[in-house]
């Protein structure tokens, strides 16, 4: 009809948008737009096969071969149980089991399992049900898509299914264990990554409790820890929390300098030093508590580095430190991994929209460029990817990692970034924090201890550290999570190095990375024949191509302003071509989950005002 001509013609006329990464950032600034009529032409382009960036949920160790299951063949698909019951048994369920009352249900509602063994709520399984191509091959639905693939449904009506299928197989089974983001950090109300995780249905009762939200920790957790030397022993805890009490009062010290005009030295690292070298006059303790006081002290400045993202505390700048902001709430995590949500953002996006392995080389801005096929009508910005597609558009949000941008904005973006832009990206840090996994057949720590921390008895941080990557990378390992519970994981560890040491670790084999530490782990112990790790994986995020390390931090020499500068869009008179959201653009969250899915929303926002339709402004996120 002439009417449906005209709503076409009029779509064709509305602005054309592209997202540039599909982590949060992108995601969100995806989904807020799609939830507007104002913007129909919308396109996410991700240049690897997955959505949800640095975060990154993967499966790792063979656990334990849960009480009651049966070895059973492999199978790809995955249980629904429909309504109720997924089919997977509380005890084996990555959710949280029956405490949760997973056996179909998560709190209020009903759930399902997807292949990728997360509970998934209905709601984003009927999403999928519908905006996919149903393929039904045997007994199991498979749904496929670009990026992740799902396949669902069809219970095993008369076996009760283990629903760990290959894994199954060895008698054991592997669980999700997150490659890169790990928390919400301050999950409470004001955090959107807590409350998209709640309506999703992704987080435990615990977790989203009023108490947990609550609790104020500075960052900075408490768990049950046990501190290991090299030489062999257990630190004494009385000591560890003297020492620990001292460096958390001086941290804090280190973030009242915001508005103070000139800091006496530049980085947190040196006021730190500076402080203790003045307190260490004044302890009475003998020689050898001194020494082992300040090989504590120098594991938590390398803790530091893992939390700030850096090799040292010396690039970290002293000034504008205090203006990272913390929320309320006890850092949680995601039962069934932090990757459920970009998933569920992912399921909420127009299909035809996201377009995966589309690495994007060239933004060109200021521009007048033609569609063959559309006389007539000039878009000012032209995306080019790696495999030679081109894409035109009115607006682009750029959300690609710092380090990224670090090494190739001069080729990216044409016409090149204005002088005070490019100083903000070489400016700004971005460092390197990977995780290594390792897998023991039995534990070797208490069955208490969440936390095994590694204090190495003759380093100090008054003493410059040695620079052979060679001979001491594994120093910078100082700190191992146990990953909760082992009925769950078996017994894996999580450890975190952060730095050039770690980067030199990415460039070793997984083999050369055990027996590193296994030989760290037997002088920990002091037991030479202490049985090596069964399994290791780690990240490698600075050899990642499109990320080029982990997250940003404020380093000497920038500030705040150069956040702000970053988030800047281009040109800065409206309408703004060349918009950037990401973790490093914002200014008091910058390094989290959350800062990227805010930044998201900003630019988004920011395009929603420029064409501000009444009827754009629906931001309730569809699941
Ligand atoms: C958090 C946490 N966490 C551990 C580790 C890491 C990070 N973070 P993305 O990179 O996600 O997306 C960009 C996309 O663009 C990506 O998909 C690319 O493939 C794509 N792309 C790139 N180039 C492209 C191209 N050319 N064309 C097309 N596509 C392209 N955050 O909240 N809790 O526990 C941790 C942790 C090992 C690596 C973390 C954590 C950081 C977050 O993961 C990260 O900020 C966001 O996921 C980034 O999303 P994004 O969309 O911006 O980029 C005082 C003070 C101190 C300050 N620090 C406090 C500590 C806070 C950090 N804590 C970290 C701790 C851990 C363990």
């Amino acid at each position: 009809s002439s009417a449906r001509r005209g709503m076409e013609a009029a779509d064709g006329a509305r602005p054309r948008v592209l997202v540039v990464g599909a982590g949060l950032a992108g995601l969100g600034a995806a989904q807020r737009l799609s939830s507007s009529r104002a913007f129909p032409h919308l396109r996410l382009l991700e240049s690897t096969g997955r959505a949800g960036g640095r975060v990154c949920s993967q499966r790792f160790g063979t656990g334990r071969a849960p009480r009651g299951a049966r070895p059973r063949p492999s199978r790809a698909g995955a249980v629904s149980g429909g309504v109720p019951g997924c089919g997977v048994p509380g005890e084996l369920c990555q959710t949280g089991g029956q405490q949760a009352g997973c056996a179909g249900l998560w709190g209020s509602v009903p759930v399902a399992y997807s292949c990728l063994l997360r509970c998934v709520p209905a709601p984003v399984i009927e999403r999928l049900i519908m905006t996919s191509e149903n393929n039904h091959s045997g007994r199991f639905l498979t749904l496929p898509r670009e990026g992740p693939s799902w396949s669902l449904p069809v219970r095993d009506q008369d076996e009760t299914y283990c629903g760990i299928g290959e894994l199954c197989q060895a008698g054991g089974r592997s669980e999700v264990v997150e490659m890169g983001a790990h928390w919400i950090h301050g999950p409470s109300k004001e955090n959107p990554v807590f409350q998209l995780a709640s309506d999703y249905g992704l987080l435990d009762e615990e977790a989203m409790s009023e108490e947990n939200q609550q609790i104020e920790v500075g960052g900075h957790p408490l768990l049950p820890a046990v501190f290991y030397s090299n030489a062999g022993r257990v630190l004494s805890p009385e000591l560890v929390e003297g020492v620990r009490n001292l460096f958390s009062t001086l941290l804090d010290q280190t973030r009242e300098f915001l508005h103070v005009p000139q800091v006496s030295v530049p980085s947190v690292g040196e006021y730190l030093r500076k402080e203790i070298a003045q307190q260490v006059k004044e302890w009475t303790d003998d020689d050898e508590t001194k020494w082992l006081k300040l090989a504590i002290l120098n594991t938590y400045f390398k803790l530091e580095c893992c939390v700030s993202g850096t090799h040292s505390m010396d690039h970290v700048a002293l000034g504008p430190f205090g203006e990272y902001a913390m929320l309320p709430g006890l850092d949680c995590t995601f039962p069934g991994g932090y990757g459920g949500l970009p998933d569920c953002m992912l399921t909420s996006l127009p299909k035809e929209s996201v377009l995966f392995h589309k690495p994007v080389t060239a933004v060109r801005w200021g521009g007048s460029y033609q569609e063959e096929s559309q006389e007539g009508r000039t878009f000012p910005v032209q995306v080019e990817c790696e495999d030679g597609e081109r894409f035109l558009a009115d607006h682009v949000i750029i959300t690609v990692p710092l380090g990224f941008l670090k090494e190739h904005h001069e080729t990216f973006i044409d016409p090149p970034l204005p002088p005070r832009k490019a100083d903000a990206i070489r400016q700004l840090g971005f460092g390197t924090n990977n995780k290594i996994f390792l897998e023991f057949e039995q534990p070797f720590w208490p069955p208490d201890c969440q936390l095994i921390e590694v204090v190495w008895e003759d380093e100090s941080p008054l003493v410059e550290a040695g620079t052979d990557l060679q001979a001491s990378w594994f120093r910078k390992l100082i700190v191992f999570l146990v990953l909760q519970p082992p009925e769950r994981y078996g017994h894996v560890l999580c450890g975190f190095i952060a730095g050039k040491e770690s980067e030199y670790m990415e460039t070793l084999s997984d083999a050369a990375v055990l027996t590193a530490l296994t030989d760290v782990i037997r002088r920990l112990t002091g037991n030479p024949h202490l049985a090596p790790p069964k399994k290791v994986m780690r990240s490698q995020w600075h050899s990642a191509p499109y990320t080029r390390g982990s997250y940003s931090y404020v380093a000497v020499g920038s500030s705040g302003d150069d956040i702000d500068a970053l988030a800047q869009p281009l040109p800065e008179d409206a309408p703004q071509q060349v918009l950037f959201a990401g973790e490093a653009t914002h200014r008091t969250f910058y390094s989290t989950t959350h800062g990227a899915l805010l930044s998201g929303w900003r630019e988004a926002d920011r395009l929603l005002s420029l064409y501000d339709t009444s009827e754009s402004h629906q931001h309730k996120p569809r699941l």
